[in-house]
């Protein structure tokens, strides 16, 4: 079976200390955050920048801070940019960090509500900017679909033109406004996608590892990490980003799956024209 590649979303825009005092802010946290997750068998870094504070940022110059120390810190890991920092952010603040030429971003299909009041707004056109920007600069994408509306919007802009193979899709599944991540849903999206398309699941709060595990038994990739799930089980914190990674590779090679070492992933995902 191919091997399972592993990413790790570092601290996301939403959660807070205050519901775990690991999930890194700082420069130095999340440099530390980065390096063991790498060590626990994470290929992939997906990375959303805060303020020391903690608030949410876009802006190129924090960004810049964060993947510098984050690369000399664990430099053969895949730095993987989001596109869709916070609910609220203009396209342009969110765009940002495509300036700096890291080697994946995110590439969200569609809009869906966020809980409360908070839209996650992606329309067509949003969809088609956002495509046209990380791929002029040879960026990776990886295709966020919150729902299978999303797949079915990755697909037709596909089809036009304005976004182009490889197709790499992120299932995220469990967001309060989106799509559930129980088994059926799970295999009507991966059943959505063409044949030669690659995908990862990414399940927020419990659904992170049942999720894994059908992805893992399919032949598919996982993301973990506290963007998406604080707790190593049920009422049980994790202590570190790494907690969840090691979780993961722990159940892939219980599957029978090699993690993947980031060149490893990015052959897999033919990333710079590796395969
Ligand atoms: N923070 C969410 C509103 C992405 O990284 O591309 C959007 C998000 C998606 O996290
Ligand atoms: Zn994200």
């Amino acid at each position: 079976m191919t091997p399972l590649i592993i990413t790790c979303a570092l601290s996301g825009a939403e959660v807070t200390k205050a519901q775990n005092p690991a999930i890194p802010y700082t420069v130095d946290e999340m440099a530390r955050e980065a390096r063991a997750a790498v060590d626990a068998g994470a290929s992939i870094l997906h990375i959303h920048a805060r303020h020391d504070d903690g608030t949410p940022t876009q802006e190129a110059g924090r960004y810049k801070q964060i993947l510098d120390a984050i690369r000399a810190a664990c430099p053969e890991a895949i730095l993987q940019v989001s596109t869709g920092g916070a609910t609220g952010m203009s396209r342009e603040e969110r765009m940002a960090p495509l300036t700096l030429n890291p080697e994946m971003a995110t590439l969200d299909c569609g809009t869906l509500n966020f809980g409360g009041d908070e839209i996650f707004i992606n329309t067509e056109n949003d969809i088609i900017a956002f495509a046209k920007a990380i791929q002029d600069r040879g960026i990776h994408k990886e295709l966020e679909c919150f729902e299978k509306g999303h797949i079915d919007m990755a697909l037709r802009l596909h089809k036009k033109g304005y976004i182009t193979a490889p197709l790499h899709f992120s299932f995220v599944l469990g967001v309060n406004g989106g799509m559930t991540g129980e088994e059926r849903d799970f295999r009507f999206l991966r059943g959505s996608i063409p044949d030669g398309a690659t995908y990862s699941v990414a399940g927020i709060g419990r659904f992170e590892f049942s999720l894994a595990e059908y992805a893992i038994l399919d032949g598919g990739h996982v993301r973990v990490g506290f963007e998406d799930n604080l707790y190593l089980e049920k009422g049980v914190l994790a202590q570190s980003n790494a907690d969840l990674v090691r979780k993961a590779a722990d159940m892939g090679r219980a599957y029978g799956r090699a993690i993947a070492t980031p060149d490893e992933a990015r052959r897999i995902l033919n990333i710079g024209g590796h395969s």
